[in-house]
């Protein structure tokens, strides 16, 4: 087909998908590609997924016709969310540059003018529209995710693209698949091209990582209702049964209601508590997941019950202090560098940590694996999480191959560099994923023989206290650039006023950011003490709302 075909086609298609409009028949306000791609109410979508079937066509032209990803999920929100994003060749988050095409995709106002931005892109970007397309999609557990499939393929017909629908998957399962598809006829291919690759990577790395420990460690983790529980079901069939007992909890995903509720990894780290109906004894080890499986976090309760929290802070700790180990030991220290990145919701004692203890280099960028993970990829190995347990580690092909070649003098330094190899596969590289992360959480903690406790007195975390607040519009609360979000630059003086705050706690920290997945603005605060965490965070609250309402002095515009 040629290009005025496409169009056409766009045209005539687009007619069964119309943006949609409120009850009152209003336009919606712009919608945007957000932390992590567009995410709203699931029946606002479809119109969108259009869009983005059009969209991640053009990409694949741009590389030739590799492989683009399209993931349907809304994560951790609530079940009648959903949201798209846009994977790229080697597994990672859609390129910035083009989140301006989408977010341009999805307000079109008509046919037409969708029509006019699909050939516009075209000519910009220079899209050959003779070259192949490829997508491969998939979604979660989320009933909606079926009529979203059906727009979205809706798209990709109308621009001609091809693609394999995978059906119901993790998030980093799909980031797998296209980087296993785009790299299966190189020398090194990143795994098999099937769900079934994917368990028998992660299987056999966890063998081999775990083959020089001989801890026969117990875990019961909560999958959120959501679709980690019939893959970690799937995955626990491929483990080594010996060396870890893996207990599943909340995978009822027949219950749409169910999914996220009052469980996953989010409700535990937001709340800090256990999930619901939890019955588990003092110092059991266990461990949510989200609602699509990227996110994990560790937990334990102590007597009393008194909730211990292991967050993506700790486990960036615990896999960063024992990577770094394994470069000494197997005697790459003066070959490979090794850094850390977080976010500025690391908790301050973490952050101090790594700095002082682990001595390794720290970054902090914006909220959203995509800011994180392209700071990670300027190092030979940088490991990134944020502390709500999303991240991963990545190695570059340089230390990859550095490991890979390296001859070692002593049986001590062959065990280190066996594990290093082993590790470098048992780590999903594409993007965070829970249970890969997992895995790894669990070979470190049986390497060191370390219980929840002993990893828990690594150090003390600041009381600290995250907090959602509904404002009427969240676009208002915009951050000055390279503050990786700690500075508001608007509304006007509300950053001034929590500075003031902040002063009166010692070692108190406080920034408000408008979230990028959820119709909310988020406020983190710590400090030394418990209660001024809770005072600090309770007056930013109200200054946040006084500075939206109306006739506020020192805000709405
Ligand atoms: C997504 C992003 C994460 C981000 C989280 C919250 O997670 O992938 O990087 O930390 O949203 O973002 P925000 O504070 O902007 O709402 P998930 O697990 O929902 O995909």
């Amino acid at each position: 087909a040629t290009s005025s075909e496409y169009a056409q086609a766009v045209l005539q298609a687009a007619e069964a998908w119309p943006r949609p409009r409120s009850e009152d028949g209003k336009e919606y306000k712009e919608f945007t590609y957000g932390t992590a791609g567009f995410r709203m109410k699931a029946e606002l979508l479809p119109y969108i997924m259009f869009g983005v079937g059009m969209l991640s066509a053009n990409r694949s032209r741009k590389y030739s016709g590799k492989t683009i990803g399209v993931m349907i999920t809304a994560s951790h929100n609530p079940a009648e969310d959903n949201g798209v994003k846009i994977v790229d060749p080697m597994g990672e988050m859609l390129e910035q540059d083009w989140e301006q095409w989408a977010t341009g995709f999805s307000n079109a106002k008509d046919p037409t003018q969708l029509r006019n931005a699909y050939v516009h892109c075209c000519q910009q970007l220079h899209i050959d529209e003779k070259r192949p397309a490829n997508i491969i999609f998939a979604r979660d557990t989320r009933p909606s995710g079926e009529k979203l499939v059906t727009a979205l393929k809706a798209g990709l017909d109308a621009v001609g693209a091809k693609y394999i629908d995978y059906g119901i998957l993790t998030t980093p399962q799909l980031h797998y698949l296209v980087r296993a598809t785009n790299t299966q006829d190189l020398p090194i291919p990143y795994g098999e091209v099937s769900e079934e690759g994917y368990y028998k990577k992660l299987a056999t790395a966890f063998a081999e990582v775990m083959k020089f420990s001989k801890a026969e460690s117990q875990i019961t983790i909560d999958c959120a209702n959501g679709v980690g529980g019939p893959k970690l079901r799937e995955l626990i069939k491929h483990l080594p049964a010996d060396k870890l007992k893996i207990n599943v909890v909340n995978d009822r995903i027949n219950d749409p209601k169910e999914l996220n509720y009052r469980c996953g990894a989010d409700f535990v780290k937001v709340n800090q508590r256990t999930p619901e109906g939890f019955n588990g004894r003092p110092f059991d080890r266990c461990a949510s997941l989200d609602g699509d499986a990227d996110r994990l976090v560790y937990y334990f309760n102590e007597e009393g019950p008194v909730f211990r929290l292991l967050d993506g802070d700790r486990i960036a700790i615990l896999v960063a202090g024992f990577i770094g180990d394994l470069v000494r030991k197997s005697g790459l220290a003066d070959k490979i560098d090794l850094a850390v990145v977080q976010t500025a919701y690391a908790n301050g004692s973490s952050t101090k940590y790594i700095e002082q203890v682990l001595k390794l280099p720290i970054e902090c960028t914006s909220t959203g694996v995509k800011h994180l993970h392209h700071a990670a990829a300027r190092h030979d190995i940088g490991v990134y999480f944020e502390a709500n347990g999303h991240g991963t580690v990545l190695f570059s092909d340089r230390a990859m191959k550095v490991i890979r070649k390296h001859e070692v003098q002593s049986p001590a330094q062959m065990e280190a560099i066996e594990t290093l190899r082993a590790l470098i596969d048992l780590i999903n590289q594409t993007v965070g994923d829970a249970l890969s992360d997992m895995l790894l959480v669990e070979a470190v903690l049986a390497h060191k023989e370390y219980t929840v406790r002993e990893w828990l007195a690594m150090y003390t975390d600041l009381p600290n206290k995250l907090a959602k607040v509904l404002v009427p519009n969240r676009a208002l609360f915009t951050s000055v650039p390279g503050t990786a979000e700690r500075k508001l630059a608007t509304p006007e003086n509300l950053q001034g006023k929590i500075d003031q705050l902040v002063e009166k706690y010692r070692d108190g920290r406080c920034f408000v950011r408008a979230s990028g997945t959820e119709d909310a603005v988020r406020v983190y605060g710590e400090a030394a003490e418990a209660f001024d965490v809770d005072d600090m965070v309770t007056k930013a609250h109200e200054y946040i709302l006084n500075s939206t309402a109306e006739g506020s002095s020192y805000g709405n515009k």
